[in-house]
């Protein structure tokens, strides 16, 4: 390409998610250029538009708080706001402060390319630009490449086939149709209740059954919205001290401390809190304590079994083999419920795999099934998935995917030595889906942007992290995860959702108060870990 035709900017942000758009926002006195495959803002709620997505935090939790009158003036209509209210409002915030004159649509970042003599980033796009950037933001987001298993003979089925994170925005129309639905995750578990009122037979493939506890979705109390926006900026702080950086109640005693009596209280009250994840955060240890674990298993076990009428099908429905918690807890709205309706029935593809697509639908190991559509809810490869697609060439032409191939090492999940200037927002080892992604989004985008905003000053053209520092921060991430139960499931957590995927923990689970305090002080610290030139 002809020089002339390259143009140079301060900042390329990758994706127009809640994160990159805060990015672009914060960083606004610099030349900024974001990407952004998508044809409209809001990343994770502009793709994942299927049937009953919404999202399982309180949305006044989980909404921007970096701009006071915003947050005084929206209004969100339920608690868990459905996913067209969640990319209304990025649409809202995009025209509210002019980001779309910086956003390039449906232009994905191919590659990224360091040109360690100019200390500069070169950023080649689909649509064919070249941007040259001193940095680069990956808004990338921790669940953005969908993961299709690779079963033969897609190709053949006569139906139609969906992934939920590809869902398209004309919608599908169930009604008459025999589903087949594979995958029983938090995606799985919103969408199967919705399409069952529809389809004529829903056959719900389950491979792993999940814990679930009830939304207790409803209108937002006009009260409780006037109570936040009295008390935002006090709580917004309040919200960043907490594990999860949300207000659910972190209560001191441990299960062992409880009667047998108070314990079934707590729990229940817990499971009616109308506060997703609560149950996680009955007893202070329901995390790091097997017998504490155990106890509110066993809790949501009795209570599939006295919601769903079919003695063989509830039992099918109770997870036995991993902990609560371990795989992310899914917050349902009538899931267990839809099991009661004649027209689904349960599939076990544990004991008996999809083998392949057939013509006319699906065909397990010991039965076929006829369907009409197929609709797959398994998952996506998380946290590095949308890095490693994207062809990353630091120094010495070492490729990102080459310094993973065993798993991804980062320090404080922001940067990855030997690639300078580039920083993650939601990277490896962060505590992504451990809090909540709007606010800890924003608040390592001002981490970062702070960072920047120092180098500029000061004049320094690059910034990298030693080798030392990521294995550091390998051993910080170890450890916490070590106390926790997550290591006991496999997961989108630890990569072994997808068949082959190598690398320990890729979520930091020491909750998000220590986690930023690490983060803070490695910048205060006179930028322990950095190395600047
Ligand atoms: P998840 O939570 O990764 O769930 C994927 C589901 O798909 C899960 O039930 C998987 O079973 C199932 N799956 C994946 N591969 C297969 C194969 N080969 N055969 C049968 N079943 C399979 O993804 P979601 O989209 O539901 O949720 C992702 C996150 O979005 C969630 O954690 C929230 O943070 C929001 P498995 O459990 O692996 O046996």
């Amino acid at each position: 390409m002809n020089s002339a035709e390259i143009e140079t900017v301060d900042v390329v942000v990758v994706g127009a998610g809640f994160s990159g758009m805060y990015a672009i926002h914060r960083l606004r006195d610099y030349k900024v250029v974001c990407f952004e495959a998508g044809d409209g803002v809001g990343g994770t709620w502009y793709w994942n538009r299927y049937p009953g997505a919404r999202v399982d935090i309180e949305s006044v939790e989980y909404s921007y708080g970096f701009d006071e009158s915003l947050q005084q003036e929206w209004s969100w209509p339920e608690y868990f706001s459905a996913q067209p209210d969640l990319e209304r409002y990025a649409n809202h915030v995009a025209d509210r402060f002019n980001l779309r004159q910086h956003i390039r649509f449906s232009n994905p970042v191919t590659r990224l390319a360091f040109d360690e003599a100019r200390e500069r980033w070169n950023v080649y796009t689909e649509a064919g630009d070249h941007v040259v950037c001193r940095f680069v933001i990956a808004a990338t987001g921790s669940l953005t490449a969908p993961n299709s298993p690779p079963w033969p003979g897609r190709e053949k089925f006569c139906g139609d086939i969906y992934h939920t994170a590809r869902w398209p925005a004309e919608g599908v129309d169930f009604s008459g149709k025999r589903v087949g639905f594979i995958g029983t995750g938090s995606t799985g578990i919103q969408a199967m209740p919705i399409i069952a009122r529809q389809a004529k037979e829903l056959y719900v493939f389950q491979r792993t059954p999940a814990y679930c506890m009830p939304s207790g979705n409803r209108p937002l109390d006009k009260e409780h919205e006037r109570d936040w926006k009295a008390n935002y900026a006090t709580r917004r702080e309040q919200m960043l001290d907490t594990y999860g950086a949300s207000l659910v109640e972190y209560p001191e005693y441990s299960a062992h401390d409880c009667t047998p009596e108070d314990r079934e209280k707590i729990l229940e009250k817990a499971w009616n809190s109308k506060s997703a994840f609560q149950l996680l955060f009955a007893f202070s240890d329901v995390m790091t304590d097997a017998e504490a674990n155990e106890m509110v298993c066993e809790f949501v076990r009795r209570k599939i079994r006295s919601i769903v009428k079919n003695p063989k099908t509830a039992d099918l429905l109770c997870p036995k083999t991993y902990p609560i918690g371990g795989k992310r807890l899914c917050i349902g709205n009538g899931y267990f419920e839809m099991f009661n309706q004649e027209n689904v029935t349960l599939v076990d593809v544990r004991d008996s795999p999809i083998k392949e697509f057939t013509e006319t639908g699906l065909l397990t190991e010991r039965d076929q099934y006829e369907l009409d559509v197929i609709v797959t809810a398994t998952g996506f490869d998380a946290v590095t998935g949308a890095m490693t697609r994207i062809d990353i060439e630091g120094c010495g032409q070492r490729k990102l995917v080459d310094k993973w191939a065993e798993g991804p090492s980062t320090y404080l999940g922001a940067m990855v030595a030997g690639f300078p200037n580039l920083f993650m927002i939601h990277g490896p080892s962060t505590p992504a889906a451990q809090a909540q992604m709007i606010t800890t989004g924003e608040w390592q985008v001002n981490w970062t942007a702070d960072i920047i905003d120092e180098m500029m000053h000061k004049g320094h053209a690059r910034i990298d992290v030693t080798e030392s520092a990521e294995q550091e921060w390998a051993d910080e991430v170890d450890m916490v995860s070590g106390l926790s139960l997550h290591k006991f499931a496999d997961s989108w957590y630890n990569g072994k959702n997808i068949e082959g995927k190598k690398g320990g923990f890729m979520v930091y689970v020491g909750g998000f108060p220590r986690f930023r305090l690490l983060c803070e002080e490695a910048v205060q610290s006179g930028y322990k870990g950095f190395v600047f030139a």
